[in-house]
């Protein structure tokens, strides 16, 4: 019987919105647990050793932390309906760099800054210190977001031109991946209070492909308490692995590594390097609680250290 994915996320984030739609993409039924947006996240972080971040998809004591890890665990789980093809995986992973770093950030900044007052202070102190930075005051989240929306405005051509071959989707063989990386930045813009998608006025086959993506839907998604998670995790034993791959640019697999993201400065994962493919490395935990928990990172983005 095919496994029921829990989802660690909450409703307003965008990389979360991106899963959300790959569930839907493959017609699944999913378990939702709602975590806080900004730390403490006891819950969150007891099943992962330290990961703080949104989302995090877990089968049993499997726990893949980032989007790009999740996508490819999907599509070994579920290849019927793949989120990237072969002929087209090259450009797909190269559109979701572009789009998570060049396209989302100034959108993060500005749709931040115009709600400086509507969203909860804690989340702009919170965000700041994953920077390694102070709290900013309302007024300098208002300059960002003026200087932010000049970076958007720049960048929402590209999405035009991407969409000039008049296709459906952004890429020839239908929609996956690429259009989900590329879609939840612009979805982000009407996340809060005060809604910024007006800034897609002047871009129309943005928003008629933006129709067709949301129109894809988020699969069934079943409430779980954390709680419930956890003793899933407690419960189950990591899956066996996928074919491995001898890199000796890394530590050797079965050493004491920490791994953590590169763009922010939060806390490192720690455990016995499992094992090693061409896109990403297993981590496994020897929790005092939860046992064997087997931790998926992708290689792109993030460090890999001996201890
Ligand atoms: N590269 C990561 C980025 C994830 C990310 O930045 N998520 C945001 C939420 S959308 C986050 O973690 N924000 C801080 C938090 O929620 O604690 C991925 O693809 O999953």
């Amino acid at each position: 019987m095919s496994p029921v994915p829990i989802l660690h996320h909450y409703d307003f984030s965008p990389f979360s919105e991106k899963i959300r739609l790959a569930f839907g993409f493959k017609g699944l039924d999913w378990h939702a647990v709602e975590a806080p947006s900004v730390m403490p996240k006891p819950d969150l972080v007891a099943l992962t050793g330290g990961y703080r971040h949104i989302p995090v998809m877990q089968i049993g004591a499997d726990v893949f932390c980032d989007t790009r890890t999740i996508a490819r665990a999907l599509d070994r789980l579920w290849p019927a309906r793949p989120l990237v093809r072969p002929a087209t995986r090259g450009l797909a992973t190269a559109l979701e760099a572009w789009a998570e770093r060049d396209l989302f950030w100034p959108i993060a900044r500005y749709v931040t800054g115009v709600n400086a007052d509507t969203i909860d202070p804690q989340l702009h102190v919170d965000r700041a210190a994953l920077r390694g930075k102070p709290a900013p005051s309302p007024e300098r989240l208002r300059a960002v977001a003026r200087r932010s929306l000049a970076q958007v405005r720049a960048e929402l051509p590209v999405v035009d031109r991407l969409l000039a071959h008049g296709g459906a989707w952004l890429l020839p063989d239908g929609p996956g991946q690429a259009d989900f990386a590329v879609y939840h930045g612009l979805w982000f813009l009407g996340a809060f209070t005060v809604d910024c998608s007006d800034v897609l006025a002047p871009h129309p086959a943005v928003r008629s492909w933006m129709a067709r993506v949301a129109a894809i839907g988020h699969g069934r998604r079943m409430p779980m308490p954390a709680a419930e998670a956890l003793a899933a995790a407690a419960r189950g034993a990591p899956a066996p692995l996928p074919p491995a791959f001898d890199d000796d640019s890394l530590p050797p697999v079965g050493s004491h590594v920490s791994v953590r993201p590169d763009d922010y400065t939060t806390e490192a994962v720690t455990g016995r390097l499992a094992q090693v493919d061409h896109d990403d490395v297993r981590v496994l935990r020897d929790d005092a609680v939860l046992g064997a928990v087997m931790m998926h990172f992708p290689r792109i983005g993030y460090t890999i250290r001996a201890l």
